[in-house]
């Protein structure tokens, strides 16, 4: 009996559902897992945040928050370690710096608006200034 490549590969191959393999050529996996708040998730744990400094953007599902610092050497320092997190995260702020002060933007560009990774990366800002 010769050899049925084509048969053994097909047979071979892990049964993978054709949904995951059509949305894997679109989405990589952390963006598949992000959503938006809910109403429930936004006053349990946006609530907090609007009571610490942080507002809503009027023409986006976003939040913002102003810094001011001593001078720019302590704004550097700030933004240096909100950008470590960042990354670790894989969850990127849209911020403005001049100087001593530092604008702050956070929403989900793949929920899209806002989502738990905006809340956890605000929380870790605020705590950076206590
Ligand atoms: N940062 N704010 C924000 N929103 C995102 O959706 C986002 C991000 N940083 C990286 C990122 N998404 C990537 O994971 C995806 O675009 C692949």
């Amino acid at each position: 009996m010769l050899f049925n490549r084509a048969a053994c590969l097909a047979t071979a191959r892990p049964a993978i559902p054709a949904q995951a393999r059509f949305l894997s050529k679109f989405h990589t996996s952390s963006s598949l897992m992000v959503r938006s708040l809910d109403a429930q998730e936004r006053q349990q744990h946006l609530a907090p945040l609007l009571s610490a400094g942080w507002s809503l953007v009027e023409s986006r599902d976003a939040i913002h928050k102003s810094f001011q610092f001593k001078d720019f050497n302590e704004a550097w320092g700030f933004m240096t370690r909100i950008a470590i997190q960042a990354d670790k995260m894989d969850h990127h702020p849209e911020w403005f710096n001049v100087y001593n002060k530092v604008d702050i933007t956070l929403s989900t560009h793949d929920a899209p608006g806002l989502s738990e990774r905006d809340i956890k990366l605000a929380k870790f800002i605020d705590a950076l200034t206590k």
